[in-house]
């Protein structure tokens, strides 16, 4: 057997955890794909088993009694659940739920019991290493962390004296840590952080927005509601809040036998387990909600009362906009039939205000997704359950960790003064109104324009190729192309899909080894953070990237060194805990570090908000209009602002809108509209999604949806998740497959096409195709066609790519000590193709064209138009 050592270059990702300083490694899938597979995996893998059972040891059970428990905080995905993990032996064991956490308490997911085999991965990261062959080649040197500083900082610096400092420039995924980027990059003068949101959820956050005014993200109180419309939310299996959301519809349905409807095009294990699934038209949400808004108001359902009262459309003049929503369109746009929905509308106003419709990706993730959101939301205004016990409730800003309780540490570095293009592009006027959500996916696009040019980007808890549309093609040219992106330093934790195109990759710290303050919405209506903290430290020379960002600001010059005058992170977050110790009547960074979570007991629940009494001390100085009944306070400089509605003679909060009512009108959103020349009157009105209206009749609708064990591309390097699913063929309705002549398990040629709207080009340009697997079912749409947006990598190391891509080499592990670095990875992968397996999955993302929704910007995920053949 050869000795890899003697290698001058080691091969594969075993190797990555025995790389020497300065020693190279070359991570290239065909060069590594042609050496020898041994293809007795599976009768090793008998043999394994064979032997213990013989050994008479049996399944190894952990002694919990001897573990050292801490708290801390998931992020397998962004539901952020409230863990705590077991170490025995300096070794994470296990993770359960922190039963002190008010959304999840102990319940966690697969996805998230899984999160410590992120930690002892054999293929994971542990070292700086930097590029030697050509980007994208896949040729390695591993240096050291210095030298990665001093590189880092040598350019970043160079951009700040240019006066450039725009061109630096830090790409996110689910970060988490969205506030000290933005310290970080305040500091040296950058707009630049290119985030996800119009990738995820923009359209959602901010018709939340529109209509309430100062929130993202309801809290509904499942718990207690009666009846729950879910416009695609499949949150028994995904949903940004799915445990939070599905243990309270458990309940609600359980205990006081709420009514659960769930509207999807496939039949999601969401779906599957509701009282009814209708499979609308996909991108016909707003039809249905605006359709059955006009059914109760008909029939005098809704309540006139809290609309006079708090929306800003008296009920008599919604009843009569909402009229020309008639059943009957309903039924020709949704595909449902009329009496369906009108049963359904009646039963919900019966309800009220025990009642929910609320929506996520399956109805905001597309061209018209902003306007489906607020119609989903108008439902509850119409039958007065907003911020009601089990109707549509809200907390105030959930996604930021509370500055009054806990403040940044002085000095503050100020906003930029530079400006980016890429990062505010003017086409989208509310890409960036209520929250920097922006328009990540045309990022590279206007990289390639030239629209903004980049010196030193920056990646994070990303995997663009993988997971942006277009990645396998735009994506990667402009992250080849060196001239576009001169300079990548990539941060993870797996050499991944991001990985792969950088300069330099630093080896991060998994969200089990880092610090971290977190918060999301809090289905039990009050303020609350929780505290991310390392169960145990990170292998071989892992940095946390937090810790990475104040070691640069520390060197990249005396200015932005004053913005990091703390050791590491911990200390940063000690520092801001400050604020909390008077509250808790004990040392508050103790109390974060015990209990890893502080929720807010001092306010009641935040039930109907907007019936709160504004605060005497908001009343000082105030006027009110008296034809708007808004109350304004004059600052001392003069200026003023509102605090608050009149109503019924008394001192009310409001809502944080416009007029302070509920915006059922926005006049922002029509003044953007004409701002860039998209028709748009304000209203919450249906408009077809314009690819499906010139849809040709052998065509189809293609959608993604995320698988319950996986999430994104972040889960496929987890063993156990990838062993139970590695393959996402093509869902096919029956009736649709028998037409084409396609059974379950084969190949079909799938085509995607450009499409058509509002600053779309080559609308119905031919994109590219796919090979896939059928999976013939009757629980999809028969217009539309599936296929799990999660798997497909071509890296993550080799649970992430079932082998197939980058042959492991077994002689290096056992050149190191004699044994191989993991024997499940080694061995036992038996999904791989050269096993006989399906292997890792198709990236459907390849073929999905980039299609941003107008004014907000949302990619169009459910728009793509697509047709088949059997092969
Ligand atoms: N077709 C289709 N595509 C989609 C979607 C869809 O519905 N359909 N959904 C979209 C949605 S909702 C989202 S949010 C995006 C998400 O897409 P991304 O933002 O790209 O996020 P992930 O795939 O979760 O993770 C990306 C990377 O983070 C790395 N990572 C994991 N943990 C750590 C860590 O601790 N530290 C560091 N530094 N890195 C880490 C992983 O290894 C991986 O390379 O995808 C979008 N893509
Ligand atoms: N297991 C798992 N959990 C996750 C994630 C993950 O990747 N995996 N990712 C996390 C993240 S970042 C996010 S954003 C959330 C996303 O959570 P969700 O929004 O709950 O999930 P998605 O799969 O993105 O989309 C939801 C559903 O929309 C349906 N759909 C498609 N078109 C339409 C339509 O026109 N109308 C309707 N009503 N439905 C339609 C799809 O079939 C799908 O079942 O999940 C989070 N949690
Ligand atoms: S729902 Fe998400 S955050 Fe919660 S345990 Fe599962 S993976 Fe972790
Ligand atoms: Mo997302």
């Amino acid at each position: 057997m050869p000795i890899a050592r003697r290698e001058a270059i080691k091969r594969g990702f075993a190797a990555l955890s025995t790389l020497a300083l300065g020693e190279t490694i070359l991570l290239a899938p065909e060069d590594a794909n042609a050496q020898i597979f041994k293809p007795k995996n599976r009768k090793l893998y008998g043999k394994r088993k064979a032997e213990r059972r013989a050994s008479g040891k049996g399944r190894l059970k952990n002694d919990y009694s001897k573990a050292v428990i801490k708290k801390g905080v998931c992020l397998n995905c962004s539901t952020v659940c409230g863990i705590q993990g077991y170490v025995i032996d300096g070794k994470l064991v296990k993770v359960s739920g922190n039963p002190l956490d008010p959304n999840n308490g102990k319940s966690l997911c697969a996805k998230g019991q899984s999160g410590p085999t992120i930690n002892d991965y054999a293929d994971r990261l542990q070292f700086p290493l930097k590029r030697v062959g050509a980007r994208g080649e896949g040729k390695w040197k591993r240096i050291s962390w210095d030298e990665a500083y001093t590189e880092m900082a040598t350019r970043i610096r160079k951009a700040i004296d240019e006066g450039k400092p725009e061109e630096v420039a830090i790409q996110i995924g689910r970060s988490r840590i969205a506030e000290e980027m933005t310290r970080f990059l305040n500091a040296i003068g950058s707009p630049s952080l290119f985030n996800h949101r119009s990738l995820c959820s923009s359209n959602k956050r901010a018709a939340n927005y529109a209509c309430l005014g100062e929130t993202d993200w309801e809290s509904p109180d499942f718990e207690r509601s009666k009846y729950i419309l879910n416009f695609g939310a499949n949150f028994y299996e995904a949903h940004q809040g799915a445990i939070h959301a599905a243990k309270r519809i458990i309940k609600g349905r359980f205990d006081n036998g709420a009514k659960l409807v769930t509207f999807d095009v496939r039949m999601s294990n969401t779906a599957g387990r509701s009282d009814e699934w209708i499979p609308l038209n996909p991108g016909s949400d707003g039809a249905m909600a605006l359709a059955m808004g006009n059914v109760i108001m008909q029939a005098n359902l809704h309540d006139a009362k809290w609309l006079d009262t708090w929306s800003n459309v008296k009920a008599e003049e919604l009843k009569t906009w909402i009229s020309r929503y008639t059943l009957e369109w309903a039924e020709s746009v949704t595909g449902i039939a009329a009496a369906d929905i009108k049963r359904i509308a009646l039963e919900f106003a019966k309800a009220a205000p025990r009642a929910v419709a609320f929506t996520n990706r399956g109805s905001g993730a597309h061209y018209n997704g902003f306007n489906n959101d607020r119609a989903v939301i108008m439902l509850n205004a119409i039958v007065g359950s907003i911020g009601k016990e089990g109707g549509y409730c809200y907390t105030t800003e959930p996604t930021r960790v509370p500055p009054t309780v806990f403040p940044q540490p002085a000095p503050l570095p100020p906003a930029p003064k530079a400006k980016s293009l890429i990062e505010n592009p003017p086409e989208w006027p509310l890409a960036n109104k209520w929250q920097r959500m922006k328009v990540g996916q045309i990022v590279y696009k206007y990289i390639q324009e030239g629209r903004g040019k980049i010196q030193v980007y920056i990646s994070y808890t990303v995997a663009t190729p993988l997971t942006w549309p277009e990645g396998r093609s735009l994506v990667v040219d402009v992250l080849k192309d060196e001239k576009l992106i001169p300079f990548h330093v990539c941060s993870d934790v797996v050499y991944s899909e991001q990985a792969h195109y950088a300069d330099i990759i630093l080896p991060d710290a998994s969200y089990m080894e880092r610090w971290g303050f977190d918060v999301r919405n809090n289905m039990e209506l009050r303020d609350y953070v929780t505290l991310r903290q390392p169960f145990t430290p990170p292998p071989g020379e892992c940095v946390s990237f937090v810790d990475t960002m104040i070691e640069l600001g520390k060197r990249i010059s005396p200015e932005t060194a004053k913005y990091f005058q703390f050791k590491d992170h911990e200390e940063w977050l000690k520092l801001r805990s400050k604020g909390l110790t008077a509250r808790v009547g004990e040392d508050g960074w103790g109390y974060m570090v015990k209990n890893g979570v502080w929720q807010d007991m001092s306010k009641p629940k935040y039930y109907e908000l907007y019936n709160w009494d504004v605060e005497a001390a908001q009343l000082k100085d105030s006027r009110v209009d008296p034809a708007t009944q808004i109350i304004y306070r004059k600052a001392a400089n003069g200026t003023e602002t509102k605090v608050g509605l009149m109503v019924d003679g008394k001192a009310r909060r409001g809502f944080l809108t416009p007029d302070r009512k509920f915006s059922i009108y926005h006049e922002d959103i029509e003044a953007a509209g004409k701002q860039v020349g998209f028709k748009d009157n304000g209203m919450p009105e249906f408009f077809p999604v314009e690819s499906f209206v010139k849809m040709k009749p052998n065509q189809l609708h293609l959608v993604t949806f995320k698988w319950n064990v996986h999430t994104q591309g972040r889960t496929a390097s987890q063993k156990y998740l990838s062993e139970i699913v590695h393959h996402n063929p093509m869902w096919i309705n029956t009736e649709t497959a028998k037409q084409y002549g396609i059974k379950t398990g084969d190949l079909v040629e799938l085509s995607t096409f450009r499409p058509y709207g509002h600053d779309m080009k080559n609308g119905g340009d031919f994109i590219g195709n796919a090979v896939i697997t059928a999976y013939v079912t009757e629980g999809i749409h028969p217009r539309v066609l599936a296929v799990s947006n999660s798997l497909g990598n071509l890296w993550h190391g080799r649970a992430g790519n079932a082998n197939k891509a980058s042959q492991n080499t077994p002689t290096i592990g056992l050149d190191q000590s004699g044994l191989l670095a993991d024997q499940d990875l080694d061995e036992d992968i038996w999904w791989d193709p050269r096993n006989g397996g399906t292997g890792a999955g198709y990236n459907v993302n390849a073929i999905l064209p980039i299609q941003s929704a107008p004014l907000v910007g949302m990619q169009g995920w459910f728009d793509t138009v697509c047709s088949i053949r059997a092969l």
